[in-house]
């Protein structure tokens, strides 16, 4: 929260005074936004194209913690989970609208910092605001972001579709998210103990900023429209790669094997989960907040996706009765358990 500004608090503006603050440096970006902010609801016209919607809620203390996440990363990873939703369709997200509850511990200024994110990430993504609400919390800060997407009816892809012969392949690299999740949850125990303590964050870089500023895969849609290649099922990485596996084989009626060795980590991944004693492969498996898109396609398409930087093929899907397993590094099969984070 900034010490520098002259603090406000909400109830001195009301709240449309607030809403017409936090939304003062809107602009329209896309011709489909026929009504932004203001009216009952959003209008937007798709014409002849399929509008896809996605909403997710994040509540402090369960999804993130203002300890050591400060309001402006908070406001760009919430629209960066969201939207990574859209992208999962193959669709390219363009609207959304961001509805907060509140508790008294947040003055207007701070509540400007989550906005900021908020402005930051719909500028990256090229998304419009268009809506929302604001409400009161006794239990600090709750925001759900809704986002719109649109694609085209023959290239948007479900979790359902998978075939037993199909590529399992993954964008970028996984269990980065989580480690850095893990040394941030380590240095804020030692401060709670010690504040004086200057904080072991250095070298570690890129896994911070995996957990907390993560980017969603805006690129993907249009590799893959270059490589002539539409995804048979796909689906983000919010929950860890098993249980994003679970998902598709499930939505799709087919099993799988995924091998350890091909699941792409980075070193810096690697080297905490070390210092943490977790195997690498657990925090890529059950770590989550990777919002990398994983998806299966045809055999046929093979040829166009070898050679590809972007992705990696980590396995293949097989007939259901066959399950769903992990092929260890050791050469044996185990069944895949769905361990994936939940809020217990
Ligand atoms: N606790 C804190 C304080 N910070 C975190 N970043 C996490 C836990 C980890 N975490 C927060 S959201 C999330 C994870 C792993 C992903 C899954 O969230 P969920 O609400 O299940 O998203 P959905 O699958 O509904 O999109």
């Amino acid at each position: 929260m900034s010490k520098e500004r002259n603090q406000t608090s909400v109830s001195e503006l009301g709240e449309f005074g607030l809403i017409d603050r936090l939304t003062k440096d809107v602009e329209i970006k896309n011709e489909s936004t026929i009504e932004g902010i203001g009216d009952d609801a959003a209008v937007l016209d798709y014409k002849d194209k399929q509008v896809v919607v996605s909403t997710d809620l994040l509540t402090e203390g369960i999804h993130f913690n203002l300890m050591y996440v400060p309001l402006k990363h908070l406001g760009y990873k919430a629209v960066v989970v969201n939207i990574s939703d859209i992208y999962a369709m193959n669709a390219i997200p363009k609207q959304i609208t961001v509805s907060i509850a509140v508790s008294g511990k947040f003055s207007v200024e701070a509540l400007e910092d989550l906005y900021a994110g908020i402005n930051l990430a719909c500028e990256k993504y090229n998304v419009d605001l268009v809506g929302g609400d604001t409400t009161s919390s006794l239990t600090g800060l709750v925001i759900s972001i809704t986002a719109i997407g649109e694609g085209q009816k023959e290239t948007i892809v479900k979790r359902a579709g998978a075939k037993p012969t199909d590529l399992l392949c993954v964008t970028g690299d996984l269990g980065g998210a989580y480690m850095g999740l893990q040394l941030l949850e380590r240095e804020n125990e030692v401060f709670k103990v010690n504040p004086k303590m200057q904080p072991k964050l250095a070298g570690y870089d890129y896994i911070l900023e995996r957990q907390l500023k993560p980017e969603a895969r805006q690129d993907v849609p249009a590799i893959l429209k270059k490589l002539g290649i539409v995804p048979t099922s796909m689906i983000d990485i919010s929950d860890g790669l098993s249980s994003e596996i679970m998902h598709l084989c499930k939505n799709s009626g087919v099993g799988c094997s995924l091998f350890e060795d091909k699941v792409p980590m980075d070193n810096q991944t690697k080297q905490m989960a070390e210092e943490f004693s977790i195997n690498p492969i657990v925090a890529a498996l059950n770590g989550g907040e990777d919002y990398e898109l994983l998806f299966t396609i045809s055999l046929d398409d093979y040829e166009k996706i070898k050679n590809d930087p972007d992705f990696t093929i980590i396995g293949h899907m097989t007939e259901a009765s066959e399950g769903i397993n992990l092929v260890t590094n050791a050469g044996s099969a185990i069944p895949l358990e769905a361990q994936g984070w939940n809020h217990d």
